[in-house]
């Protein structure tokens, strides 16, 4: 597990680290590139700096070049160190930056070397952590910085930016301080319940603010919904019966011939993914083998991997050929029944009436949009495509985003399901208060709700989170991170 999670003490935030060992660790992705940079932080790294290159001061924020060298005095490698003196660095400690240049093989010899000093290797997330340790970064920013790194879309990255800038957390925190106010009048109307013969609690006052800041949490939450479909994506899985043109579909979506076509039914075995961004959404695509009733072993395993993508989808596209894959008494409805055991929930299912092209006489064309009518009525919906001609594709993409409520604000946030969950559990808290204050008039129980709602609030920025969480978080982080 990261070093990171294992420097947790009761009290996460300001614990006192003036005695954890100086860090380092390769900040550039290891390989072949014209400059690689090591980063250390801690105590130690300016009188490392010093040993390693020989020289007897550095110059905080200037750049001197110098050579670095091993304890036998030969050269490594030759570059800039650059000094931040804490608190004004990242970490908020002592942080040098050494960029040599890079290759694996001189990256690796200089760690060696700074090892050698006195310097540990950093664990997963450990820089971030001491920066959100030295109130350098909340959890909401130390979590964009990683958000940023892994972003899979332009608008992804844009808004984890955002997010590090601070936008996000400063919406949590003016909720906070909304919060904290409504508490104050709450715990006063307890402490001085007739106070000049007005009763606090149900002169309105209280329950105008309550409300205010419930609406305002469902504001932040659209947002932050928004925020985390951009971050994670969802995931699509493709699936229907042999030949439907699932494998079509997806090199469709994907703009390449990635999956094999063919016309022989069965022709997908294995489970296939492939991410797309399509209309800003980010798309995990899953190809999977047609389902049907099978001897051949191989197939079999590839069906139950199937069914496992199948449940495991955040949305299920239903593929079927128009031609061929309804009986002349049954419907798409029914269809998705058989294939899946039961009929999918409306929100998780879309059906893809595929081949639309081969639709030539007027009395098939008529039973698709029956079927169609019948589909809406129960609160499904059908799109009509040809992955042979590409018509009804960008329908497909636009029916998929609306279906999971994306529509990216100019401005979004990157969110996590994290934050979604927080906000969440604040929501039900203020519903709580809500229902103590208006029906049971119980003012205790209307400050431990809010209390709640403060505390679930808290855990987004980091401001009440337990260490569990804080080393789950910067555990997942990359090294150097
Ligand atoms: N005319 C027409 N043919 C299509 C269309 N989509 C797919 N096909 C053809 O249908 C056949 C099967 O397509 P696939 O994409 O391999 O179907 P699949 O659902 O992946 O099939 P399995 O992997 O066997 O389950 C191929 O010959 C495709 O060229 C379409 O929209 N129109
Ligand atoms: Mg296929």
């Amino acid at each position: 597990m990261a070093l990171a999670a294992d420097n947790l003490d009761e009290s996460p935030k300001n614990s006192n680290i003036s005695g954890l060992p100086t860090i380092a660790a390769i900040a550039t992705p290891l390989g072949r590139g014209g400059v690689g940079v090591i980063r250390l932080s801690g105590a130690r790294a300016y009188d490392i700096a010093c040993q390693l290159t020989g020289k007897s001061t550095f110059t905080p924020r200037m750049a001197s070049f110098c050579r670095f060298y091993q304890a036998d005095g030969t050269t490594i490698d030759e570059g800039l160190v650059l000094y931040f003196k804490g608190p004004h660095s990242f970490t908020g400690e002592d942080v040098i930056e050494l960029q040599g240049h890079g290759g694996m093989i001189l990256q690796n010899q200089l760690l060696a070397r700074v090892f050698e000093l006195g310097a540990k290797q950093a664990g997963a997330g450990e820089f971030s952590y001491r920066a959100f340790d030295n109130d350098k970064l909340d959890l909401v920013q130390a979590e964009a910085i990683a958000d940023a790194i892994d972003a899979t879309s332009a608008a992804a990255a844009s808004s984890a930016i955002r997010s590090l800038s601070g936008e996000f957390s400063q919406k949590i925190n003016q909720l906070l301080e909304q919060l904290i106010h409504l508490r104050l009048h709450v715990e006063a109307a307890i402490d001085f319940p007739d106070e000049e013969d007005v009763d606090f609690l149900s002169d309105g006052v209280i329950q105008d603010k309550l409300e205010q800041t419930q609406s305002k949490i469902q504001q932040v939450l659209a947002t932050a919904k928004q925020g985390q479909l951009l971050r994670d994506g969802i995931h699509v899985v493709l699936a229907g019966r042999p030949n439907a043109g699932k494998s079509s579909l997806l090199n469709r979506l994907a703009g390449q011939e990635r999956a094999i076509v063919t016309d022989v039914a069965g022709t997908t075995r294995d489970t296939l993914q492939e991410t797309v961004v399509l209309n800003g959404l980010t798309l995990h695509l899953t190809d999977t083998a047609g389902l049907r009733e099978t001897e051949d072993t191989v197939e079999r395993i590839g069906i139950e991997r199937a069914r496992k993508a199948i449940t495991q989808a955040d949305m299920l596209l239903m593929v079927y050929d128009v031609t061929r894959d309804l009986a002349s008494d049954s419907t798409p409805l029914q269809l998705a029944e058989q294939l899946f055991g039961e009929l999918p929930e409306a929100k998780r299912l879309l059906i893809i009436a595929n081949k639309s092209d081969l639709l030539n006489d007027n009395s098939s064309k008529e039973r698709i949009a029956t079927s169609q009518a019948e589909i809406k009525n129960r609160g499904y919906e059908q799109v009509n495509v040809s992955c042979e001609t590409g018509t009804g594709i960008d329908d497909l993409v636009e029916t998929l985003c609306a279906k999971v409520g994306f529509h990216p604000p100019e401005n979004s946030l990157i969110a996590r399901t994290r934050h979604l969950d927080a906000l969440r559990r604040t929501a039900d808290s203020l519903v709580e208060a809500h229902e103590q204050l208006t029906v049971f008039k119980a003012g205790e129980l209307v400050a431990e709700s809010l209390r709640q709602a403060q505390q679930s609030l808290g855990e987004i920025t980091g401001e009440f989170s337990a260490d569990d969480l804080l080393g789950k978080i910067f555990g997942s982080f990359c090294i150097g991170k």
